[in-house]
């Protein structure tokens, strides 16, 4: 057992944190998913023109599919070209067919062509035609749940991946001020923190434990000096808890916590830096007005 006591972030997303994490992207708090969309509403046909040139350009999702926000640059490559072929990437069979459907049905002229695959870490691409280019979508700040060494081996396998005059487009929450990161990551309504309670409820479910979620707290921390936004959730008693199809009985103090998730926020010269140790030469970033969050479009030369 090690300590302090942590768990893998990924265990959030069964079918209700899925869901839970969907109603946390409306929340009035939680800024980070409408601002990324302000940016792309603003901003989809620059980015699209800027990663084209004078190519079409085929898009590749990492992750079935950020909904509206995707729908943003699809519907911005279907101005400039008739047919765009899109490719999410996911683990998920069935999101992948979900997102399918969704694009297929609301954008005409978007071939789906979907992709299942653990891109964490494998990923295959097919061959582009001379007169295509890639632009690879990574988006939602999902890249600041992963530790900065894996965020890099992230970028550096996508790379791998692609070819000259392809492109990836990065979207990272930015550091800011901690009143505005601490009610965004614990809101009034306390989704966040069913969200992250969750988690045990999983485990209970599909390990047999017998946690009782609800005398564990639910936690957000800033940590300054890593530049991240941490949850926890803390045993508010003395208690054991038993996992019995691992075979394991674990100890809490009271107050002691279990670490679930790191959420990096990146400043633009720490985005566009991860972007070039990553092998990509950064073309342009772009911000909201009060530079909450930041899109950068990378390229390989
Ligand atoms: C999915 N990810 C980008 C979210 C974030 O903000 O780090 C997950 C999340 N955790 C709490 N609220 C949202």
């Amino acid at each position: 057992m090690s300590s302090p006591k942590w768990l893998p972030s990924w265990l959030f997303y069964d079918s209700a944190g899925s869901r839970l994490f969907e109603e946390i992207t409306r929340i009035p708090e939680y800024y980070v998913t409408r601002t990324e969309r302000a940016i792309l509403a603003e901003r989809a046909g620059e980015i699209v023109s800027r990663a084209a040139g004078e190519n079409s350009l085929r898009l590749v999702e990492l992750g079935a599919g950020s909904a509206d926000k995707t729908r943003l640059l699809l519907s911005a490559a279907v101005e400039r070209q008739d047919t765009v072929f899109y490719e999410p990437v996911d683990v998920s069979a069935s999101a992948l067919v979900e997102a399918q459907m969704r694009i297929e049905d609301e954008i005409p002229g978007v071939l789906v062509c979907p992709r299942v695959e653990d891109y964490t870490h494998d990923l295959e691409l097919d061959a582009t035609l001379p007169t295509e280019r890639r632009l690879v979508l990574y988006i939602g700040s999902s890249i600041g749940n992963f530790e900065p060494g894996e965020s890099l081996m992230l970028l550096e396998r996508v790379r791998a991946a692609l070819d000259p005059g392809d492109c990836l487009l990065l979207g990272v929450d930015l550091a800011k001020d901690e009143s505005v990161l601490q009610t965004a990551y614990d809101d009034a309504a306390g989704v966040t923190a069913a969200f992250n309670r969750n988690l045990l409820v999983r485990l209970n479910r599909e390990l047999d434990a017998d946690f009782h979620p609800e005398t564990f707290a639910h936690r957000a921390v800033w940590n300054a000096t890593e530049s991240r936004m941490e949850m926890h959730l803390v045993s508010e008693t003395k208690q054991t808890v038993w996992l019995p199809a691992i075979d394991l009985r674990v100890n809490f103090e009271a107050g002691e916590s279990i670490h679930t998730e790191n959420s990096y926020k990146y400043t633009v010269e720490s985005l566009e830096e991860l972007l070039q140790r990553g092998g990509f030469a950064v073309e342009q970033t772009w911000t909201d007005s009060r530079g909450w969050f930041a899109v950068s479009l990378g390229m390989i030369i």
